[in-house]
């Protein structure tokens, strides 16, 4: 994709929302709080020690939300709940190709946060995009493993 259809078409291949991230101070009172007040199911819980991150994916109807507990005072999740207190963290939307979103979001003048793709839950293809080029809003980019 040149520079000019990236600014046209925006990015490529967003197959719609994958989880919505909520950072919170402790996973086992969120996920539980999450399961008496939503009815949430959690269905995966992984330690990323990368992102130092303890995570939970909990389902609510259809739709994903992402537990996001600091398993470290240099977490971002700590940093974030230390700024903004807890909440809405991150809104994560699935592509079909990351590479190419990225390529597409960097041409479009977005700061991409790592150079090159990290892991995230479940082994799935991740980047971020920086708030302040999202309006505000802290995007990650996820292509998951293939089933
Ligand atoms: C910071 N800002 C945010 C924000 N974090 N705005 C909206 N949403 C957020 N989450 C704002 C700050 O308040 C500040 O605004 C401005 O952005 C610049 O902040 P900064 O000082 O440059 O940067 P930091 O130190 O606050 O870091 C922000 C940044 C960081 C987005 C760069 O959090 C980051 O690298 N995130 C990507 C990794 C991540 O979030 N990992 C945890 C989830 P003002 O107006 O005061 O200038 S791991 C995950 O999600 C994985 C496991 C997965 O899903 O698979």
């Amino acid at each position: 994709m040149n520079q000019s259809s990236a600014h046209l078409d925006g990015i490529p291949g967003l197959v719609g929302i994958d989880h919505v991230g909520i950072a919170v101070e402790n996973l086992d009172s969120a996920i539980a709080f999450y399961a008496t007040h939503f009815g949430a199911v959690l269905t995966h819980r992984e330690t990323n020690s990368k992102q130092l991150v303890e995570e939970a994916m909990i389902q609510i109807g259809n739709s994903t939300i992402q537990l996001l507990a600091a398993t470290d005072p240099e977490s971002t999740i700590a940093k974030f709940i230390a700024k903004s207190g807890v909440g809405i963290q991150q809104l994560a939307y699935r592509v079909t190709d990351i590479s190419a979103a990225v390529a597409a979001a960097r041409a479009l003048g977005m700061r991409v946060l790592y150079e090159k793709e990290q892991i995230g839950t479940a082994g799935a293809k991740i980047n971020f995009l920086h708030p302040k080029d999202c309006g505000g809003v802290l995007v990650e980019l996820v292509e998951p493993v293939k089933k």
